[in-house]
Formats: structure tokens, C-alpha cells, sequence
């Protein structure tokens, strides 16, 4: 049985990852930070018979310890302050965070394993916010890097480490360049589930409009669950390398509006969007597109759900969610009401 250890097991793509790998037959070990993580019993219903370790990328010895005892022959790096706009606001701790914790965790494979780093294969979520004012279009593995945000430049550090430790220590250490990937699991700060889950609830009368940033900037969105399988592709090869996964079709913000509200049956939506400045980034990366095509020559890899489809995925998982906040309020007020 093959053992995997997943940081960032609790976020949208450590679930996918942790229930992909649970039905491969691997045996799980997640990283779980915090005193009382309000995700473990998400974690333990999605990833059934996970083993859950305590542990946080700011302190070496508890991944050094993760490391011990999951015995790992994979590691997937994917904890990380993973929200863009929050990085101008909390700079430093995304640098601990996103950039050093991936130092850390090599640092702790490297220490726990004494010097065998070979023993380990390691995966490093890396970013196409790493292309950040992009040099070409589209990009792929050899465009250059121009970071636009702390998250971009600690991502680049993140992957310029791996890098390294391939080169220095023969480890099987990847990195994976994945652009935007979503899903009804995405968290609600992310523009496509802000839109899906404001859409929802304007639908069942709940609120009146969406406050948004930029409705120009463009993006290259796939689905969360076919871009943990490019991860688990890396990791089999016979050799390391690094790939950039991407549908290769890039959407703006309004398009994303227009499917959208389309599905609820609204077609003009301009009375519910409103632009509010506070959602603006100090410097914006406005055109993202990947050319996948290293990824599936060399892996095999095809990105199996189209914009429209997961869109509509997105609406009508955030209606049914709001469906029954409703039905649940209705019913504790008929409960309230009763003599
Ligand atoms: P996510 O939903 O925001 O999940 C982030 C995870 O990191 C959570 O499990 C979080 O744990 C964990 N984490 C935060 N701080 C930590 C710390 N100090 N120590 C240990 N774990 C910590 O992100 P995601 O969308 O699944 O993305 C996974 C990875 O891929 C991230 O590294 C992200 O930057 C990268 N990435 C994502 C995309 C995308 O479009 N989704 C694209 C390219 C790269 P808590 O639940 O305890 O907060
Ligand atoms: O959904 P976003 O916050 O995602 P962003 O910044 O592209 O980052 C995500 O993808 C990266 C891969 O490229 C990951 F590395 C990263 O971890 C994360 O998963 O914003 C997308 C776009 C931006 O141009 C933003 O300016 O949407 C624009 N936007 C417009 N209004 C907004 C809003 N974004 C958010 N979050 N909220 C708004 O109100």
C-alpha cells in the first residue's frame, strides 16, 4: 500500500487529492494545523480512514515529525495562504508561509529521511501566478517569471527551492505550474464561487447584488478535481520535471458573470453587480492562458470539464446549499412560533 502525506489536506484541492488517492488504495496522512481544525470532520467523511497529523509549515520540527511517522513515499505540498488579495495585507506571513514552508518541508523529507531524499517523491504546488505581467501568450514551462503580488513571489521562491533541491540532492522533487482550478468545494473568497454562491442567493431572493473588483481581468479556469490527477501523473514518472497544467482557454470576469447569471435565468445583470474599489488589486495579472501541451504528451493528462460545465456545477451545488439554509431557518421559525 503506497503512503501519501498531503499538507493543506482541509482546502479544496488537499479533499480531491486526499479522496483520489483513498480510492487508489493509498494509505492517507494529512496535515492538520491548529488546536481545533473545524475541517476534520469534512476531512474524515471525504477521506475516509485518513490519518490526520498535527502540524504547521512555520515550524519545522512538527513537519520533521510528520515526516516520521507517515513514512511517506509521496508528499504533496499544498498548504500554503493560497488567496491573493489577502498576500498585499499579509505579506510577511505569506512569505513564511507560501515561500518558506516549502523550504521547511523539503528541509524536514531531507532531515527525517538522512539525506536520502530520493526515497521521497515530492510535489510543490506551484502557480501560474508565478508568470504574474506575463512575457508571452500562452504561457508555458519556459516563459519567464514576473511575479505581481507577494503570493506570486513567494510561490516563485517555493519553486525555485524545488528546483534547487532536485538539482543539489537528486531528490524527485516536482512542481506543478497549475493555473486556476475550482469547484463547488472552492472557498467563497475566490471570484468564481464569490459570483456562483452571490447568484444563488439573489436567485432565492436571499440578497440583492455582488460587489466585485476587476470584471476585466482574464482567467484560464479548470476543474479542481482533473488537476489533482496531473499532480499524482507527476509523481509516476521516471523522471522529475516540472509542467504546466491548464485548459488553455482563458475567460473574463463579465463572461464568468454572464454563465453565471444565465443559469438562474437572469440575462441582464448589471442591477446586481456592483464594482467597489475595495476588491481592485495594488497590481493585477490581467491575462492568464496555459498551454497544457507538456502535460499531455508527457502525462498523459486532458482537462475533462469545460467552463460552462463548471459554472453550472458551481450555481447549482451553492443553490442547493442555500436551498436548505432556508428550509432550516423556516423551520426553526415555525418551531419558535409554535404556542
Ligand atoms: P486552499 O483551499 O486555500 O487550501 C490551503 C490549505 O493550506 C488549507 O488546507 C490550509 O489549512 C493550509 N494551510 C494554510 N496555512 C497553513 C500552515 N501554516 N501550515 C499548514 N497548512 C496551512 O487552497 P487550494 O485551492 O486547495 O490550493 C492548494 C495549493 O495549490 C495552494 O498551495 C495554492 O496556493 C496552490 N494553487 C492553487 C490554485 C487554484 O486555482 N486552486 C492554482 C495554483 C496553485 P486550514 O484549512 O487550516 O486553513
Ligand atoms: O479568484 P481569484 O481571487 O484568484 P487568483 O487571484 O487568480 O488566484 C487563484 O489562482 C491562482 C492561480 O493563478 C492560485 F495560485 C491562487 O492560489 C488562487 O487559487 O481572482 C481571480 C481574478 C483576479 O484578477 C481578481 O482581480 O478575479 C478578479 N476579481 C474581480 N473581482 C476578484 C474580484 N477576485 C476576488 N477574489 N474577489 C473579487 O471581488
Amino acid at each position: 500500500m503506497p503512503r501519501a502525506l498531503i499538507t493543506g489536506i482541509t482546502g479544496q484541492d488537499g479533499l480531491y487529492l486526499g479522496e483520489m488517492l483513498t480510492a487508489k488504495g493509498y494509505e492517507v496522512f494529512g496535515l492538520l494545523r491548529g488546536q481545533s481544525n473545524p475541517k476534520v470532520p469534512t476531512v474524515e467523511s471525504l477521506v475516509p480512514g485518513v490519518q490526520l497529523l498535527e502540524g504547521d509549515l512555520t515550524d519545522l520540527p512538527s513537519l520533521i515529525g510528520a515526516v516520521e511517522i507517515a513514512q511517506p513515499d509521496e508528499v504533496y505540498n499544498l498548504g500554503a495562504i493560497s488567496f491573493v488579495g489577502v498576500s498585499w495585507r499579509q505579506a510577511e506571513l505569506t512569505g513564511e508561509i507560501t515561500g518558506m514552508g516549502v523550504l521547511r518541508m523539503l528541509e524536514a523529507i531531507r532531515i527525517a529521511t538522512g539525506n536520502e531524499m530520493d526515497k521521497v517523491r515530492f510535489y510543490q504546488a506551484s502557480s501560474s501566478e508565478m508568470f504574474g505581467k506575463v512575457r508571452e501568450v500562452p504561457q508555458r514551462e519556459s516563459t519567464p517569471f514576473h511575479p505581481r503580488s507577494p503570493y506570486g513571489v513567494a510561490k516563485t521562491f517555493g519553486h525555485y527551492m524545488t528546483v534547487n533541491y532536485r538539482e543539489s540532492y537528486g531528490a524527485f522533487a516536482v512542481s506543478g505550474i497549475l493555473f486556476n482550478h475550482e469547484s463547488p468545494r472552492r472557498g467563497i473568497e475566490f471570484v468564481t464561487r464569490k459570483v456562483t454562491r452571490g447568484v444563488a442567493r439573489i436567485a432565492l431572493g436571499v440578497q440583492e447584488s455582488i460587489s466585485l473588483g476587476n470584471l476585466e481581468s482574464r482567467r484560464d479556469w479548470g476543474f479542481a478535481g482533473d488537476y489533482v490527477d496531473a499532480m499524482w501523473r507527476m509523481l509516476q514518472q521516471d523522471t522529475p520535471d516540472d509542467y504546466v497544467v491548464a485548459t488553455g482557454e482563458t475567460h473574463s470576469i463579465r463572461e464568468l458573470l454572464d454563465v453565471a447569471f444565465a443559469r438562474v435565468g437572469i440575462d441582464d445583470w448589471s442591477r446586481h453587480v456592483v464594482q467597489d474599489p475595495r476588491f481592485f488589486r495594488p497590481a493585477e495579472v490581467d491575462i492568464l492562458v496555459g498551454d497544457p501541451t507538456k502535460a499531455m504528451d508527457k502525462l498523459g493528462w486532458k482537462p475533462t470539464v469545460g467552463f460552462q460545465e463548471l459554472v453550472e456545477m458551481m450555481i447549482d451545488n451553492d443553490l442547493a446549499i442555500e436551498r436548505e439554509q432556508i428550509d432550516r431557518a423556516e423551520r426553526a421559525a415555525t418551531r419558535l412560533s409554535r404556542p
